[in-house]
């Protein structure tokens, strides 16, 4: 696929920012996505997550852009299936209809999901932060056609 390298690259800027930073904050993307409230369990898309999955533990839920280039925000869930194991799903409307995308492993601890367009194409990129012990990881995903890709990563293995 085309834009490869330019991930890359943005991987790159995306590390540097962070030595720079000490991961406090990322650059010009406003506050923590972590800060984010949390969804409400009366939110549509949050009430499909929980009809799917109704006693998991939340660790992190946000709604706040649109990864699917719909035009409609939507809803990014970390959760907890065991005590070394999280995942992550992004629920989206589809059609009209609700669906919940494939889940990927997620970061055991200080999870943080923030959202960039790397490649100037819609729709944005998720980008996932945590640690597990001292170990840091990161990866960036992308919705395409319902299907939650893993486009890219450092140290997911050691934090998730
Ligand atoms: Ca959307």
């Amino acid at each position: 696929m085309s834009g490869g390298w330019r991930i890359e690259s943005a991987v790159v800027c995306l590390l540097l920012a962070g030595a720079l930073l000490g991961c406090a904050q990322t650059a010009d993307t406003g506050p923590e996505a972590a800060a984010a409230p949390e969804v409400s369990d009366a939110d549509p898309l949050m009430q499909a997550f929980r009809a799917e999955q109704p006693d998991v533990e939340i660790l992190l839920s946000t709604r706040e852009e649109d990864v699917t280039a719909d035009g409609r925000t939507d809803l990014v869930v970390i959760y907890r299936i065991s005590r070394d194991s999280n995942r992550m799903v992004v629920v989206h409307e589809n059609g009209g209809e609700i669906a919940i995308t494939n889940d990927v492993p997620a970061p055991i601890e200080n999870q943080r999901v923030s959202f960039r367009d790397i490649d100037d194409v819609p729709p944005v990129e998720l980008v996932v932060q945590g640690t597990k012990g001292a170990a840091v990881g990161f990866a960036i995903f992308r919705v395409t056609d319902g299907v939650l890709e893993d486009l890219f990563g450092e140290g997911m293995a050691d934090c998730c």
